[in-house]
C-alpha cells in the first residue's frame, strides 16, 4: 500500500479490490455529492478553437449545478477564459488532460455501507491505444482519475483493467450492463478473457451479475459505449435507444440489444423492462464543420458527411435535474416526455449539444458523477 499525506488525511492507493472491503459503485440516479467535468480546448476535437464546445459545456455545468456542486478541470492556459464563462457557482481547478472526456478519464466512485467513498482508477488508452485509438498522446487523461480522487480525498483502488466509465452503466444493486463491442474488443484487454474481465468487474464494481449487450450504438467511435445506446433508469428498467427505420443500419443493433435485454434477468432476479426511446433522425458533419478542425497526427480524422451517433440516452441524472441533448425539433419533444416519465422527480433540462456529438460523444461522456456518501 502507498500512502501520501495530505494535510491530515493520508490517501492510499489500495492492494484490495472493492468488491473484497464491501464497496459498490452507485447507480447515477442514486444521491450525489457533486459531478466533475473538464474543459475541452483541442483545436483537432473541438472546431473553431474550441468556443461553440465551451459554450455547451458551460451550459451544461450550469444546468447541473442547479442541483449538486460542479467542478470543472481546465489547463492553466484557459483558466481565465472558462473561468469567465463558466457561472460563479461552478468551481474552476487547474488540472491539466489531454482532452475533456471524464466519463472515461476520471475515476469511478464506490461507496460502502460505513459512509466511506473511493476511487477506483482504470487503465486508459485513448479509446484503443495505437490500433484504433483516436488520439496520441493520452498521459495526462491516464492520470485524471488520480488527481480527481486526490482532491477529493478519496483513496484510491488502480483496477489493472483498460476501461472507460463510458463502457458500463450499474443499477447499484448487483448489476453492470456493457457491451462486447468495447469490452472485448482485442484493443482494450487483448491478454483477458471474457471470463476474467467480468472478474474484474466483479471486483472493481462490487456487482456480481454482467449483462453483455452486443454493439453499441452504429459508428460510435469508442468502440461501442454501452452509455450511448442504453442504461439503467431504476432497479430493473432499462432505457435503449431505438428506431422504427428498418433501412437504419442502428435497427438491428437496437433490435439484437432489445432481445437480449428480455431474456435476462439482473443481480436480485428481475426481467427487466425495456424503455424505447426513438434515436434523433440521422446527423451527418457537415463540411463547414470539419473545416473549423485543425489537423493533428495521430488524432482521428473527421469528414464531411460522417454520420454522427447522435442517441438520446446520453444523458446526465443530477439530484435534481435530468440534462438531455436536443439535436432536432422533430424528436426532441418525444425524448424529453419519455424521460420525463422515467424520472418523476426531475427537472428535464435540454442543451443544444451537436457541438459535444461532433467531438464523438455526448453529456454523459463530459461528466461524471461522484455519489454521496450513505450509511
Ligand atoms: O462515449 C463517451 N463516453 C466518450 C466519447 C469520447 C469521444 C472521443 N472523441
Amino acid at each position: 500500500m502507498l500512502a501520501l499525506r495530505v494535510g491530515r488525511i493520508t490517501l492510499r492507493t489500495l492492494k484490495s479490490t472493492p468488491a473484497r472491503d464491501g464497496f459498490r459503485m452507485p447507480a447515477e440516479f442514486e444521491r450525489h455529492s457533486g459531478c466533475w467535468m473538464l474543459w475541452p480546448e483541442r483545436c483537432d476535437n473541438w472546431r473553431d478553437g474550441a468556443k461553440p464546445a465551451q459554450r455547451v459545456f458551460a451550459a451544461v455545468a450550469a444546468a447541473i449545478a442547479t442541483g449538486e456542486p460542479v467542478s470543472v478541470g481546465v489547463s492553466a492556459q484557459q483558466y481565465q477564459n472558462a473561468r469567465a464563462l463558466l457561472p460563479e457557482r461552478v468551481r474552476v481547478v487547474e488540472l491539466s488532460s489531454n482532452d475533456a472526456w471524464v466519463r472515461d478519464t476520471g475515476p469511478t466512485f464506490v461507496v460502502d455501507s460505513r459512509g466511506r467513498r473511493r476511487a477506483v482508477d482504470w487503465r486508459f488508452n485513448a479509446w484503443g491505444g495505437l490500433s484504433g485509438g483516436l488520439y496520441f498522446p493520452w498521459d495526462r487523461d491516464q492520470e485524471v482519475a488520480r488527481k480527481i480522487a486526490e482532491i477529493e480525498s478519496a483513496d484510491r483502488y488502480a483496477a489493472p483493467l483498460v476501461l472507460e466509465g463510458g463502457a458500463i452503466h450499474v443499477d447499484g444493486q448487483g448489476t453492470c450492463l456493457t457491451t462486447e463491442e468495447c469490452l472485448l474488443n482485442p484493443n482494450r484487454n487483448p491478454h483477458l478473457s471474457r471470463a476474467q474481465i467480468e472478474s474484474l468487474l466483479q471486483a472493481y464494481l462490487g456487482v456480481s451479475r454482467i449483462i453483455w449487450l452486443g454493439r453499441g450504438v452504429y459508428l460510435d467511435e469508442t468502440d461501442g459505449h454501452i452509455d450511448e445506446l442504453a442504461c439503467f433508469v431504476a432497479p430493473g428498467h432499462v432505457a435503449l435507444t431505438w428506431t422504427e427505420d428498418r433501412d437504419d443500419p442502428q435497427y438491428e443493433i437496437s433490435l439484437e440489444a432489445w432481445q437480449r435485454l428480455r431474456k435476462v434477468r439482473d443481480a436480485r432476479g428481475r426481467a427487466l423492462t425495456v424503455h424505447k426511446i426513438h434515436q434523433p433522425d440521422p446527423l451527418f458533419i457537415t463540411a463547414a464543420e470539419t473545416a473549423g478542425l485543425d489537423q493533428r497526427e495521430g488524432t482521428l480524422p473527421r469528414r464531411a458527411g460522417d454520420r454522427m451517433p447522435a442517441s438520446y440516452i446520453n444523458f446526465y441524472v443530477g439530484n435534481r435535474v435530468l440534462v438531455m441533448p436536443l439535436y432536432d425539433k422533430r424528436r426532441d419533444r418525444a425524448a424529453a416526455r419519455a424521460l420525463a416519465r422515467l424520472f418523476p422527480g426531475r427537472r428535464i433540462i435540454g442543451v443544444p449539444t451537436r457541438e459535444v456529438l461532433l467531438g464523438g460523444g455526448n453529456i454523459h461522456c463530459i461528466t461524471q458523477q461522484i455519489p454521496a456518501p450513505r450509511r
